[in-house]
């Protein structure tokens, strides 16, 4: 697709989930992988692609990343907003229904237990008492926060944070678990909403700054007698770090992930999810011929470490704005899941059409 040539709206909304879905499924075959290179990746998307339906390409499946993330859709969508108990139900269900099948995370299956209790009245309590009352930071939030940028898409950022948080607090209360997920909420609705080509690098990154700063000073107190410690600044001292890798044109893998992570915590996958988008707007070593879209999905992946959930997340950022062109027809088939995402994807449109 020409740079010049931007999406339409519709075709927006479609790549954002569908863009998600892919880096699900393509992610999960590396997730426990020690050392992930981007030849290994390059020969699954190859071996994909070569395939001429000879009947031994088997689809690859999603994990949890985009079951939880279907569930938010059908729930938002039924309700024309956010419902605890009914989100907190589907979430469960789906789990209860193919559990071992999906790769949760090592603790979250607790609350779904919890749920599940006849007893069970708010359905925010079990979250809060999970890692000993600390609440989890891992990247659960962030990993299926995508359809709720869709859905906020005609609001402000102080809205989508609203809804984003509620979601995320019924699984994950740590303060940077909540954080991560409306980071990578905004990022998705500022690339939706984004309308220049090229695309804007500083202007989104600044953009993201500014509303973190905002937060983590609302979020941890900016009084001056309890300044807070450098850990309660890490989203906006990430964003300043991927600024200063793009600026660069030598940064080792090594020294990306040493800084901005790879790993399940939110804080340790949502920036370089981010920076694999911003990085994939310009051409990369080794894959040479690939749309920026391509890109963005087989780099976050060569980058190692929680490969499903942080190729969920650029391809969520990648597909709102690139929109579904850039994602191959034959990527998109072999994924499980793809035609209940076209679907959720066009209901939430149609959905803020009407709103
Ligand atoms: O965050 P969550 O839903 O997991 C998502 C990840 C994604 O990569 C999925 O694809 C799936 O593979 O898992 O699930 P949680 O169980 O809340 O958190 C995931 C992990 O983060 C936990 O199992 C812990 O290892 C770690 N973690 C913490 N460790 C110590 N202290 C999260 N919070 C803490 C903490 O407070
Ligand atoms: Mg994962």
């Amino acid at each position: 697709m020409a740079e010049s040539q931007l999406a339409s709206l519709v075709s927006r909304f479609r790549g954002c989930l569908i863009g998600a879905l892919v880096g699900d499924c393509f992610g999960e075959p590396f997730q426990f992988i020690k050392s992930v290179q981007l030849k290994s990746v390059k020969e699954l998307v190859h071996n994909l692609e070569a395939d001429e339906s000879k009947g031994d390409t088997k689809i690859l499946l999603y994990t949890d990343d985009t079951e939880m993330r279907l569930s938010i859709e059908a729930s938002l969508l039924k309700h024309k907003g956010f419902n605890a108990e009914d989100m907190a139900n589907r979430f469960a269900k789906e789990y209860f229904a193919n559990r071992n099948k999906r790769a949760y995370g090592g603790h979250v299956t607790k609350i779904f237990s919890a749920w599940s209790s006849k007893y069970m009245v708010d359905f925010f309590l079990p979250a809060t008492l999970q890692f000993n009352g600390a609440g989890s930071y891992g990247n659960g939030g962030g990993m299926r926060i995508a359809p709720v940028a869709l859905f906020m898409y005609k609001e402000n950022s102080h809205k989508l944070k609203e809804i984003s948080d509620k979601i995320t607090r019924l699984t994950h209360t740590h303060e940077l678990a909540i954080l991560g997920a409306y980071l990578q909420a905004l990022a998705v609705h500022l690339a939706l909403n984004t309308a220049e080509s090229p695309f804007p690098t500083d202007k989104f990154l600044q953009e993201l700054t500014e509303s973190m700063i905002y937060h983590e000073e609302e979020t941890f107190g900016k009084c001056s007698q309890n300044p807070p410690s450098d850990s309660l600044k890490l989203y906006s001292q990430k964003l300043n770090a991927i600024k200063e890798f793009l600026a660069r044109s030598d940064v080792e893998k090594e020294e990306l992930v040493e800084t901005l992570g790879n790993d399940v915590s939110a804080f340790g996958s949502i920036p370089i999810s981010i920076y694999s988008f911003l990085r994939a707007l310009t051409e990369i070593n080794g894959l040479e011929g690939r749309n920026p879209y391509e890109r963005t999905i087989m780099y976050a992946i060569s980058l190692g470490g929680d490969t499903d959930t942080i190729a969920i997340m650029a391809g969520a950022i990648a597909g709102a704005y690139w929109g579904e062109e850039a994602i191959p027809q034959k990527w998109q088939q072999n994924c499980e899941g793809l035609s209940v995402t076209q679907k959720h994807a066009d209901d939430l449109y149609d959905y803020v059409k009407t709103h």
